[in-house]
């Protein structure tokens, strides 16, 4: 069996989605999610002008050569665009694979560790009651994990709170909306609104916060201090990545777990983190993160030090994302929590799909392969519309972390 095609299929049922379709000669086909958001046009063209002509002929089931060739062969490494490239074709190969022995990706990769995939919802409003009522409705729906996120008094406008509660899009306009950030108001007001949850829903119930980047190291101990009480399952993203070390800091001061790495490409990003246990959950995923091949590798690292994972799950990760995410957390011993954020029904449409919600959890699809599927004819009735992500300001003006 050889590769005789490859596309690249660019559509907006609602929000930009880019699709990776490798045709076999024998006709078996497998997808990938391609979508960086804010800078799809990117991987497209990476994809279209510089991978897709060298996959033209080769052995669809050499899935690590595949890897290795257009990882190392492009010479420049890691980075979103590069690594984002490299799972889509990655991910379109796994799905060729299950198809082609008859099986769900899953059981490729050592069969189902667990029942089904916890997932967390997305409760979130500008004010504490009504994020209590939100609160209660992912409760009803049979969610074991709740994300809660609210307005911060004197800012117009924060992070993870939209009017859509349902289909969160982040990336509202062509040219960056601009918000306005205040540590101090933000610090002042979190820990009230969980003592607030706490009291509402007993101590069961799993509760999570999106920091999402905004904080000092030490801004981050106080945080992770002040909810102690409040016993959350992990502060996501409190200060910005890229210095691994800074996280020693937030470790000496809390015990509140913490969790990092939606924007996280390789092993490498997250290696000393991992290493010196700074984090306790690891939130790469497949679409961003070279795919399953290379988030199976960064999972068993990190259950050598006790880090599970948390894989970022939002709108803009594309159905195929989440199809081959939920293989690789069915099948991982060290799974902790998959993000689950709705897709709007026109996104679902265009891609039709075997996976399905039930009283908390995901089950992936049981058919072969990923048991996801593009239908590129209503793809093709949404064109691209320029979107991107917001930009942050402090209230004097200075450009912070988004
Ligand atoms: C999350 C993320 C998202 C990102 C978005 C960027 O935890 O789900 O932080 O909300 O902001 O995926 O494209
Ligand atoms: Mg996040």
């Amino acid at each position: 069996m050889r590769i005789a095609d490859v596309r690249v299929i660019v559509t907006c049922p609602d929000r930009n989605f880019v699709t990776l379709k490798i045709v076999t000669d024998e006709g078996v086909y497998g997808l990938g999610d391609a979508t960086l958001n804010g800078r799809e046009l990117a991987v497209a063209s990476y994809l279209r002008d510089h991978v897709a002509p060298v996959l033209i002929g080769r052995d669809p089931s050499r899935i690590e050569d595949t890897w290795q060739y257009l990882y190392k062969g492009a010479y420049w490494r890691r980075g979103p665009v590069t690594m984002t490239a490299i799972a889509a074709v990655d991910t379109a190969l796994w799905d060729i694979l299950g198809k082609v022995a008859g099986l769900p990706v899953y059981k490729l990769l050592g069969g189902r560790s667990r029942e089904g995939v916890t997932v967390y919802g997305h409760a979130n409003a500008e004010t504490v009651a009504d994020v209590l009522a939100e609160v209660a409705r992912f409760v009803d729906l049979g969610y074991r994990a709740v994300r809660v996120q609210t307005g911060v008094p004197g800012l117009a406008s924060t992070y993870g709170v939209s009017g859509d509660k349902m289909f969160y899009e982040p990336a509202d306009a062509a040219v960056p909306t601009e918000n306005v950030w205040s540590t101090e108001r933000y610090l002042a007001n979190v820990p009230g609104v969980f003592g607030r949850v706490r009291e509402e829903f007993g101590p069961t119930l799993k509760l999570l916060h999106d920091v999402h980047h905004r904080l000092t190291p030490i801004e981050a101990a106080r945080l992770g201090k002040s909810l102690e009480p409040y016993g959350l399952t992990w502060i996501e993203d409190p200060v910005p990545a890229e210095l691994q070390e800074g996280f020693r800091l937030i470790r000496q001061h809390t015990t509140t777990p913490v969790a990092v790495g939606e924007v996280f490409n390789t092993v490498w990003d997250c290696e000393q983190l991992i290493r010196e246990q700074l984090i306790d959950y690891v939130r790469t995923t497949v679409v961003h993160a070279g795919g399953i091949s290379h988030l199976r590798r960064i999972f068993d690292f990190a259950a050598m030090y006790h880090v599970r994972s948390g894989s970022h799950g939002a709108t803009d990760l594309s159905p195929v994302c989440m199809a081959a995410a939920l293989h690789v957390d069915v099948a991982i011993p060290n799974f902790g929590l998959q993000e689950y954020m709705r897709h709007t029904e026109a996104t679902d449409a265009v891609f039709p799909h075997g996976y399905h919600y039930e009283d908390g959890y995901l089950f992936p699809s049981e058919t072969p392969g990923l048991g996801v599927d593009i239908n590129e004819e209503l793809a093709a009735r949404y064109p691209y519309r320029p979107a991107s992500l917001p930009v942050n300001r402090l209230e004097d003006g200075t450009v912070h972390s988004w």
